[in-house]
């Protein structure tokens, strides 16, 4: 095998290869023995819909939460992005590790994190992922092998590099996954952490969510390439580009990506295309940008593209489906209900956790 590979070629179309399965080839051009069938069937599909369907109701409750004042602050909603989450954990194992930055909800919950104490962080109560002392922003979990949600645009992205030189130190086949913006790509971080990755063959997977906007400016006001992803020529890696909200599409590469990466065959820069729904965070009136806009990727909805896909193709049924969308309504519930119920940190704690012992 070539130390690193150019580019990475994949079927465009899903193939259907028998009841209730789909198929998708992966090939390397540079590496032809790097050759991947990712297949969907129906176990795999419905617990894809389930996932994304988790991510989108969490936030729409944490949107009417907001509105009735039970919590406050500010969080930034990953809506119409789910199929970016849910498509590169699905590619994962246990021993993977996934680092993300601010609009960080969907990446945890795929991840496998639990909706009730991401919502008691949320509320600012004790049973939270960081004890009610860092809000959205700030959770993690390494029992799911998630490093953080991270504040600082870019700060993800020396951090994940450095766990995967600490992978690959230890001799363990672990790949890390660094989720950012296409804002996040114009930090000086980007930079050196995708060179060092490649100069060191770390297995890492760079995923940057381009949602078209960094705030309130568009890509094209502050980004020379359109497509981020051409970028992975700079460091000789593999750049690719894949429809973000198709989920099928986002497993497939991640898929590729992580072989690659296990195999020593270093990093792999994978652009999503994708756009949120809702502003940047919760105060954006979404001025810079049009109702046309919106509705044509409201057109191009993640769930609701994969949901009617799934039915044309007979993967599942439109009971499957509600059944898996009632579980999730509980499950959302339960994780209000949890952080309601739950102590709000008590003053005598105030120092814990700030201090190192
Ligand atoms: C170092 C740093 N600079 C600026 C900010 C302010 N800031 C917060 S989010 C953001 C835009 C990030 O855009 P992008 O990376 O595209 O992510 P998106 O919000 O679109 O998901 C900026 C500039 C910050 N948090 N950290
Ligand atoms: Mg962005």
């Amino acid at each position: 095998m070539p130390a690193i590979c150019i580019y990475v070629k994949r079927a465009a179309k899903p193939s259907r290869t028998g009841q209730n399965l789909l198929s998708f080839m992966a090939t390397c051009s540079t590496c032809p023995q790097i050759k991947m069938t990712t297949t969907i069937d129906t176990t795999t599909a419905l617990k894809i819909y389930r996932d994304m369907v988790l991510i989108r109701e969490f936030e729409e409750a944490l949107d009417r939460l907001f509105a009735s004042g039970a919590i406050r602050g500010t969080a930034h909603f990953c809506i119409g992005q789910e199929a970016t989450a849910v498509g590169i954990s699905g590619a994962l194992k246990k021993g993977d590790y996934v680092i993300s930055y601010h609009r960080g909800h969907g990446h945890f919950l795929a991840q496998g994190g639990d909706p009730r104490r991401i919502m008691a962080e949320l509320y600012g109560k004790e049973t939270g992922y960081s004890g009610g002392r860092g809000g959205s922003q700030h959770v993690s979990s390494l029992d799911v092998g998630f490093l953080g949600s991270n504040g600082i645009t870019g700060g993800g992205m020396p951090i994940g590099t450095g766990a995967a030189l600490s992978l690959k130190m230890q001799g363990k086949d672990g790949v890390v996954v660094v989720f950012f913006g296409d804002g996040a790509a114009n930090q000086g971080a980007f930079h050196e952490s995708i060179n060092l990755a490649a100069v060191w063959k770390l297995p890492v997977l760079f995923v940057c969510e381009n949602n078209l906007y960094s705030m309130f400016t568009h890509i094209n006001e502050t980004t020379a390439v359109e497509d981020i992803s051409r970028r992975a020529a700079a460091y000789d890696i593999v750049g690719e580009q894949v429809n973000g909200n198709d989920v099928q599409e986002v497993l497939a590469c991640a898929e590729t990506a992580v072989l690659r990466a296990r195999a020593g065959g270093g990093p792999t820069l994978i652009e999503c295309k994708t756009y949120r729904h809702h502003g940047h965070s919760k105060s954006d009136k979404r001025a810079y940008r049009t109702r046309e806009e919106e509705a044509e990727w409201l057109d191009r909805d993640p769930i609701a593209s994969f949901r009617n896909f799934v039915l044309s193709e007979g993967i599942a049924t439109e009971e499957e489906l509600a059944d898996r969308e009632r579980e999730v309504g509980q499950r959302v519930e339960e994780s209000i209900k949890y952080a309601e119920e739950s102590p709000l940190p008590s003053p005598v704690d105030l120092e814990s956790s700030v201090f190192a012992d």
